[in-house]
Order: C-alpha cells, then sequence, then structure tokens
C-alpha cells in the first residue's frame, strides 16, 4: 500500500482542487492520505475531512500543533501503514498525477528513492532569479556537508516516493522544510538506487508561501546539523591534519636535500612538493576517504596530483593579487594558503574521491 503524506499548513484555497485532483486518479484508492497539519486557522482539516467523505477517499488527518513541516512529515512516517510513502506539497505545485508515475518507477526500476526533481534535463521551474541563486548555494553545500546526496540534483525536493523500509534505524530530527535531506543523510538506502525524474514547477497559485527569509536561514542551520551528524567536520580535521604533515615532509625535505645532498634549491624544492602531494594522497586515500576509494588508485593520484598543481596557481594568484592591492604578503600568503585548503579538500570531495 502507499501512504501519501501531505503536510499542510493554512492551504483551505487550495485542498478542494487537491482532492478533486485526486480523486480523479483510479489507483488512489488502494492508497492512504495522511494530513499532517500544523495548526490551521483557515478550516483546512475540517475541509479535508467533508471532501474525503464525499470522494470516499482514505484520509486521516492529524493536527501535529506546533511541530514545523519536516516534523509533521516525520510524524506521519511514524502513522504510515504503507511500504511505500509519497510526500507532497498541498499546493498544487506537486501535480497529484505524477504520483502513481514515480511509484511505478520505483518498482520498476527497484529503487528505494524516486524523486520528482526540478533540477534535472527536461524539467521546468519557475522561481525567481534570487531563489535560483539560494537554491544553487544550498545544492553546493549539501554536497559537502551530506556527501551520500552527491549525486542528487535536487536534495531540496519536496515531492518524492520511496521504501518504508529505509526508515528503519533511521533518527530522524529534522528542521524546518527540507526532510528530503535530512531522509538522505541518515536512512539506509542504496547510492545508486535513486531515481530522478523531471517535473515542471510552477509557481503556487492560492494561498501563501511560507518559505520566507528565516526558512531559507533555518535550511542552512538544517544543513550544519547535518553536519554534524554525518561527522563531515571531523572529515575536514582529518585534511587539515595531513596537509600539515605534507608541509612539514616538504619543508624538511627541501632542507635535506639542500644542506646534504648539495641540491639546487629549487630542484630540492620540486622533488619536496611533488613527494609532500604524494605522502598527502596516500594518506588521504587510506585515511580520510577511506570509504570512498572507487576505481584505480593510480586514476585518483593523477587527479590529486592534477588539483594541487591547479591550487598552486590559486595560491600564487591570491599572493599577487592581495600583495599588489597593498596587503603584506606574507599576511596574502596566509589567506592564499587558506582559499588553497578550502579548494584542494572540495576537489578531493567533489571530484578525486566521488
Ligand atoms: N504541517 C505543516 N505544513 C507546512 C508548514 N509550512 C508549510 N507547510 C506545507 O508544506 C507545503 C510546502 O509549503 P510552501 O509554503 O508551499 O513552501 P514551498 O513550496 O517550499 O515554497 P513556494 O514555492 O514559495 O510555495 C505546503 O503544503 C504547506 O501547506 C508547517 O509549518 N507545518
Ligand atoms: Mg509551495
Amino acid at each position: 500500500m502507499l501512504s501519501i503524506i501531505i503536510p499542510t499548513k493554512n492551504e483551505a484555497s487550495n485542498i478542494g482542487k487537491l482532492f478533486n485532483r485526486l480523486n480523479k486518479i483510479k489507483k488512489i484508492k488502494n492508497s492512504e492520505i495522511i494530513l499532517v497539519d500544523s495548526d490551521s486557522k483557515d478550516n483546512t482539516r475540517t475541509l479535508a475531512k467533508k471532501l474525503s467523505r464525499k470522494y470516499k477517499l482514505n484520509v486521516r488527518i492529524f493536527n501535529t500543533g506546533k511541530l514545523d513541516l519536516s516534523n509533521s512529515v516525520v510524524f506521519g512516517f511514524k502513522k504510515a501503514r504503507g511500504d511505500m510513502i509519497c510526500v507532497m506539497d498541498a499546493d498544487l505545485q506537486h501535480p497529484p498525477e505524477m504520483i502513481f508515475l514515480m511509484l511505478r518507477k520505483l518498482e520498476k526500476e527497484k529503487a528505494d528513492i524516486v524523486i520528482a526533481s526540478r533540477f534535472v534535463k527536461g524539467a521546468k521551474i519557475g522561481f525567481s532569479a534570487q531563489r535560483v541563486v539560494v537554491s544553487k548555494i544550498y545544492r553546493f553545500l549539501a554536497k559537502i556537508f551530506v556527501p551520500k546526496s552527491q549525486n542528487v540534483r535536487d536534495p531540496a525536493a519536496g515531492f518524492f516516493v520511496f521504501r518504508k523500509k529505509i526508515l528503519k534505524n533511521a533518527k530522524l530530527e529534522p528542521v524546518g522544510f527540507k526532510i528530503l535531506l535530512e531522509i538522505l543523510a541518515k536512512t539506509e538506502y542504496g547510492v545508486d538506487k535513486i531515481v530522478e525524474i523531471p517535473f515542471s514547477f510552477k509557481e503556487r497559485k492560492k494561498g501563501k508561501s511560507k518559505f520566507n527569509f528565516k526558512q531559507t536561514c533555518v535550511a542552512f542551520k538544517h544543513l550544519l546539523k547535518l553536519s554534524r551528524t554525518s561527522k563531515e567536520h571531523k572529515r575536514f580535521l582529518k585534511f587539515c591534519i595531513i596537509g600539515a604533515s605534507g608541509l612539514i615532509i616538504n619543508e624538511g625535505l627541501l632542507w635535506t636535500l639542500t644542506e646534504f645532498a648539495g641540491l639546487f634549491y629549487l630542484l630540492s624544492s620540486v622533488i619536496a612538493i611533488e613527494t609532500s602531494i604524494l605522502s598527502n594522497f596516500v594518506l588521504n586515500d587510506i585515511w580520510t576517504f577511506r570509504r570512498e576509494r572507487k576505481g584505480r588508485f593510480l586514476k585518483r593520484m593523477f587527479k590529486f596530483n592534477i588539483a594541487r598543481i591547479f591550487a598552486l596557481f590559486i595560491n600564487l594568484g591570491i599572493l599577487w593579487l592581495l600583495t599588489t592591492i597593498g596587503i603584506h604578503y606574507l599576511i596574502s600568503n596566509l589567506v592564499g594558503i587558506a582559499m588553497v585548503t578550502l579548494f584542494t579538500y572540495l576537489s578531493s570531495l567533489l571530484w578525486v574521491w566521488k
């Protein structure tokens, strides 16, 4: 059975049309609809009750009081009787006609999660320029803070179907609106068992959007919270420790080769830099990114080297730029090193050990 979970807050102006469209779907009679409403003041629940009687739909309505959107949905998960779950909004931005298309895809492709995605080929999205930028930043940070979600184009989607079994053992503690990312971070699914299908996400026509500046901040706060649970900050720390060890190797070898082997200092430096790159790579491969090792060792090593050479140019570029605008070269160099650390970390996470 499919449980369709619909979070609502003051959606009386949309609920009539939503139920009408749901009623026209044949397979809906074998599903349950769980409306999780956060204390709407506009009759949403009464109207939903009336309509479910009128259309003879299997609807269960809960008032989740002060719970926010994502926690209301989690409440819905606990009430769900189906072995498949669909989450969708009530404001008709998510076409209900797609529900069983997504379910079919889930079954046919033996997927764990099917997402109606706003960012795959064929999708259309009616976002303002400002929201496009925020969404881009959010999706980029999601890749860094929740690496498990790296292959998902729309981790902030609100319309998706999944197998309930993936929730087993997961301790969901979301805040705000982004329930999908919480699921991607904490549940047990196959990373290759996520399918995204395009859809056209239009502006809401009736009722008021509850997604505002405060909710945007909450979404970023949620990301930070997830990075703590996925222990991504520890990974970054490991990367920095290895970076520091590389610095010691670099300095030590430069000194030894120049002073004791009698090499010209620039030649010593080339050997020292490459040795530290290689030691950094090996240590990261067996410690920082142990679980992300895929494919050929040499290929990863080559990519890591390329990223480091790029990093060298970034370092020099920042050093030159900041020094020419009057900043002391030692401070410019520190800024350069910080930026390079970030760059090499991101290229490692999103490219070398993707
Ligand atoms: N239970 C519950 N539902 C909520 C809450 N806030 C919003 N919703 C519902 O969640 C769905 C998505 O909310 P919207 O305000 O449309 O947010 P959005 O779709 O991200 O933003 P827009 O694109 O501007 O519409 C709608 O069905 C809302 O009624 C809440 O605090 N509790
Ligand atoms: Mg909406």
